[in-house]
């Protein structure tokens, strides 16, 4: 297993934000104790995406954190990211395995124990698993319970990580599930201070021995 730290997992979202805005926020964000970033953009043509993800990787090689690419591993090996995120209507982990190799991260969503069971014998590294809330953020997801996270985080070797509509004010309902972190979006990317938010995050997941 890598050793990988997924303790404060912050999912990018530019939306609504000039280019300079969403970089000093990415920054800040940094700063407050992320440990994982993922850049998550939909909208965007590939020599855009690519232009924005050199950027952001330039941020996060400064703070010593690795930046995963949400969908895409051919911009993972364009700007030389650390690992690639994979959905149900993506490449399939072992097909991202066999191009990316045995060193760079693979993350996969899962929402049930087989899916989760069978994207971690394909080969992946961590899995978010969720939405756990209903979230604000534009993605098409089903609610995953709590029960169902705490089955997938027993039932697989690797970490597991919540997401969905999660912030320091709702996280205390994953207290005594195994996780190894929590992801989020909106709680850091559209706060007034994303660093004090990844910080108060942090903190909170720390208290409630998620973390
Ligand atoms: N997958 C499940 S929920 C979600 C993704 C990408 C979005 C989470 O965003 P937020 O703002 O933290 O609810
Ligand atoms: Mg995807």
């Amino acid at each position: 297993m890598k050793n990988l730290d997924t303790s404060l997992y912050f999912i990018t979202d530019s939306t609504g934000y000039e280019e300079p805005e969403f970089l000093r926020r990415v920054e800040c964000a940094l700063q407050g104790g992320v440990t994982l970033l993922q850049l998550r953009e939909k909208n965007k043509g590939t020599r855009e995406l690519i232009d924005l993800a050199g950027k952001v990787h330039a941020l996060t090689e400064k703070y010593h954190v690795p930046l995963i690419i949400d969908d895409r591993v051919d911009v993972v090996l364009a700007v030389g990211a650390e690992g690639v995120h994979l959905g149900a209507e993506d490449m399939t982990v072992a097909m991202a395995r066999r191009i990316l190799g045995k060193d760079k991260i693979i993350g996969a969503t899962a929402k049930t124990v087989p899916w989760a069971m069978d994207v971690a014998a394909q080969g992946a590294d961590y899995l978010g698993v969720g939405a756990i809330y209903p979230t604000t953020t534009k993605v098409k997801t089903v609610l995953t319970s709590v029960e169902t996270l705490r089955d997938i985080c027993k039932a697989v070797p690797i970490p597991v990580n919540a997401i969905g509509g999660l912030n320091k004010d709702n996280i205390d309902v994953l207290s005594g599930v195994p996780v190894s972190g929590v992801c989020a979006v909106s709680a850091i990317m559209k706060a007034d201070d994303p660093r004090a938010a990844a910080a108060g995050l942090k903190a909170r997941a720390k208290e409630l021995k998620l973390i």
